[in-house]
């Protein structure tokens, strides 16, 4: 007999690029992790880079456990050394496209260090930061982005530290593309994976996420649409802002956008130039000469450049066989966007607002079904001021009571997950 799970392992469309062996995976319900993955991979099938190509490396956290769920080489690290692993990736293989994929406690925490130098030396890596805030897996301590008055299991009366702005503090080290965006801004965070996989240089782009186990239930936050809904609220898109202007206060205004894109020689770009000059034309770098490594470059690029054309082509055939079938549903008419609620983001167009489905014959019982998503969220708006104490059942309840309000899709994955997650995060502390 086939469950939820299994049907929706065989339908899903990121089958390729996730291991649908590994789900349901250990992420609590509400947590921001699971749609930053789906971006990732979204964002990679759009890219066109060769898959065998992407090597994906997490440090230590719930956040490290991303490379266990990618379809890609991967390695779990130690706690903060993704940075220097990934670095060492890259420097034995160029030709490969380096991820960095963990938590701020992970980065700008234990590996703060290695953090801020691979972004001086602009190391060619992309580097995907969770930021919840806290340090989920050890149970909620301080962090270095905790917002100052938040409560932490270390500062149980309130964060008294000065926190970091991580778009500041790498623009300061000299990341060569920055951007930061929410767990509620999917579509966006695709895009700016899609263009940091598709670039040379440091890429960082920090993604702001509810961690409702620990963080929001501690500061009786609600759950993690509350969350969203405060993202929907505080968010403030400014491409280009100034990195000075990018702290974030507690439960305050969200600077959001892409902030720095700039060129300059990557590390081993640097030091090619280095060698030639030591060296002369006849330079080499693992048996390749730089005319040899620029051809098989441009080569690579051809490629990438043929498959991206090949995935923009796809789904509008994929399109045109869906609508066949469905001739009666008259998708047009019969679309009141649920997107009239609060969540309509003001920085995307009301159609990407939320991972909406495409797909025509699911419009008539898809509609109502968000409608009713949408119910409890203005409900729980209205009902949760920041920093006021929540009922208590709720905040007891909160896991409980984000199931209802998350996708059909997501539902199935999240539902077995939430008793099994913290005991197996424990194993690999
Ligand atoms: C050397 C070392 N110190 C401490 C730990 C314990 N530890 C594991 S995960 C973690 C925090 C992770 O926080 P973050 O990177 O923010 O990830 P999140 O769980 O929030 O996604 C800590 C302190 C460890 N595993 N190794
Ligand atoms: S503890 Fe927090 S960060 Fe970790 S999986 Fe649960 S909600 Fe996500
Ligand atoms: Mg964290």
């Amino acid at each position: 007999m086939s469950t939820d799970i299994e049907k929706f392992k065989a339908g899903s469309p990121m089958a390729s690029t996730l291991r649908m062996d590994r789900m349901p995976h250990i992420w609590c319900p509400g947590c921001g992790i699971g749609s930053e993955v789906n971006s990732f991979a979204e964002a990679v099938k759009r890219s066109g880079v060769d898959p065998k190509k992407i090597v994906v490396v997490s440090g230590i956290g719930c956040t490290g456990r991303v490379a266990g769920y990618v379809n890609f080489d991967s390695i779990h690290t130690t706690h903060g050394r993704a940075i220097p692993v990934a670095t060492g990736i890259k420097l034995a293989n160029p030709e490969l496209t380096v991820v960095v994929f963990s938590g701020e406690g992970d980065l700008a925490g234990i590996g703060g260090n290695h953090l801020i130098h691979a972004a001086r030396r602009n190391m060619d890596l992309v580097v995907i930061c969770n930021n919840n805030f806290t340090y989920g897996m050890t149970g909620g301590q301080v962090t270095p982005t905790t917002p100052g008055s938040a409560v932490a299991s270390t500062t149980p009366y309130g964060n008294y530290e000065y926190p970091f702005s991580l778009p500041l503090l790498m623009d300061a080290a000299g990341a060569t593309y920055i951007a930061r965006w929410t767990s509620l801004h999917s579509r966006n965070v695709t895009q700016s994976i899609e263009e940091a996989l598709l670039r040379k240089g440091f890429s960082f782009i920090e993604v702001i996420s509810p961690c409702p186990t620990l963080y929001l239930r501690r500061n009786r936050l609600g759950d993690g649409v509350d969350q969203l809904q405060n993202y929907q609220d505080n968010s403030i898109l400014k491409h280009g802002a100034d990195t000075r202007e990018t702290a974030i206060d507690y439960q305050g205004k969200i600077v959001v956008g892409k902030f720095v894109e700039k060129s300059k020689p990557t590390y081993l770009e640097a030091s090619d130039k280095c060698c030639i000059k030591l060296v002369g034309d006849d330079y080499q770098l693992y048996g390749k000469t730089i005319p040899e490594r620029e051809a098989e470059e441009k080569a690579e690029k051809e490629r990438i450049a043929a498959r991206r054309a090949a995935m923009q082509a796809e789904p509008e055939a994929q399109e045109e066989t869906a609508a066949e079938p469905a001739k009666a549903p008259a998708p047009k008419a019969a679309a009141p966007r649920a997107a009239k609620t609060k969540f309509q983001s003001k920085v995307m167009p009301a159609k990407q607002a939320l991972a909406g489905t495409k797909k025509a014959p699911a419009k008539k019982t898809a509609a109502p079904a968000r409608k009713a998503a949408a119910k409890p969220v203005k409900k729980a708006a209205a009902k949760a001021p920041a920093r006021k104490a929540a009922p208590k059942a709720k905040v007891l309840a909160g896991t409980k009571k984000t199931a209802p309000k998350i996708s059909a899709k997501t539902k199935a994955v999240a539902k077995p997950a939430p008793k099994k997650t913290r005991n197996s995060s424990s194993q690999s502390r």
